[in-house]
């Protein structure tokens, strides 16, 4: 098992590679797509709008990939996974709108270049509204900020605008209105285009493709269905096609918000299976309808334990830190994520021990 860390596309820097170094990870995951992208704010996006997106295309080619690798190379780095697909290159798979077998030929040539460059896991969510919902409060020890959720407050979210996915604004010229709703038969059949698609594309470049679960998990947000709310749904994906490149990407918090399940039976029988692409590690209070993020070592979740179920099953692939709260101090997200890895590379180094 190996821990990395995430970087969004503007941390991908020398001195964040030196940070993860420092702090153990081996591993990088990388968001290709930054959040909060230049750009005006627009009429029509929420607060938590994360920015717009110009659906760059150049960063996905083989050249750049293959640069990044490189860099995080000589960082002494491994490239794990890219994780999100750009909202702006594949609105319409989510959708099953009419742009959709377009951006699917885009997506089969991520792949392929993804194989090349040799970037074995793509992380993505299926996911039309996102994140949403959420509010940030001193939710974690010595009153950290985090976030956190309440059923209540998710109720009454405006609908999506036109132009928007995912949170990101990906037609600025969009027409006034909102998005159709797209309902759970609809959104699974996407789904199983997708996969049938791209799944093939990934076994033959040898490139898992890895699935978040909903987060929050409702079964509708701001209108629309969501895909993995409940842990019995990444049974069904699974089941409806066993490619062995189609993967979770095991979000342990996420899991554990959810109001069905037992965690660590599940995550027993996905990695047993074979069914991991990478792990998220976070911890959280409460459940589905309300709970809050914490940091790794309170919480509900027994993280040493989910470690060791991974261990014992063979897990091979990386564990990175997902958000953590903000500790107080002129860094507050290298800080949370320093604190993070310690505490993991402290359990991974303590498993590879014989007892
Ligand atoms: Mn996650």
């Amino acid at each position: 098992m190996k821990l990395g860390l995430g970087l969004y596309k503007h941390m991908l820097t020398a001195e964040n590679y030196a940070f993860a170094r420092q702090c153990g990870a081996t591993h990088i995951v990388a968001h290709l797509t930054d959040y909060f992208a230049d750009g005006p704010r627009l009429p029509g996006q929420t607060a938590m709008g994360w920015g717009v997106t110009r659906g760059d295309r150049s960063v996905w080619s083989r050249d750049t990939l293959a640069r990044l690798k490189s860099e995080m190379n000589a960082a002494g780095l491994e490239f794990a996974a890219i994780e999100n697909f750009d909202p702006g290159l594949w609105y319409d798979v989510p959708l099953g709108g009419p742009r959709r077998d377009a951006q699917l030929d885009f997506i089969a040539q991520i792949i392929r270049n993804m194989g090349a460059v040799g970037i074995p896991v793509m992380g993505y969510n299926f996911s039309i509204a996102g994140v949403a919902g959420w509010s940030a409060g001193a939710f974690a020890r010595g009153g950290a900020t985090s976030v956190g959720f309440v059923e209540s407050d998710a109720l009454g979210l405006d609908p999506i605008p036109n132009g928007m996915i995912w949170n990101m604004v990906y037609d600025p010229e969009a027409p006034e209105g909102t998005i159709p709703p797209v309902d759970h038969e609809t959104l699974w059949a996407n789904l199983h285009a997708f996969h049938d698609a791209i799944l093939p594309v990934a076994e033959a470049a040898g490139v898992q493709l890895a699935a978040h679960p909903d987060d929050p998990p409702m079964p509708t947000m701001r209108g629309h269905a969501r895909l993995v709310w409940q842990p019995r749904f990444y049974d069904k994906m699974f089941a409806d096609n066993p490619s062995r490149a189609n993967r979770a990407e095991l979000c342990i918090g996420s899991l554990s918000e959810m109001s069905e399940g037992d965690i660590y039976a599940d995550v027993d029988r996905w990695s047993r299976d074979g069914r991991v692409g990478y792990v998220h590690l976070r911890n959280v209070r409460g459940k589905v309808p309300e709970y809050h993020e914490v940091f790794i070592d309170e919480g509900d979740v027994d993280i040493p334990r989910i470690l060791s179920i991974l261990n014992r099953n063979g897990f091979d692939g990386t564990v990175i830190p997902d958000h953590t709260p903000q500790v107080t101090c002129d860094a507050p997200w290298h800080a949370g994520m320093a604190f993070a890895l310690g505490y993991m590379r402290a359990e991974i180094d303590r498993l590879g021990r014989p007892a």
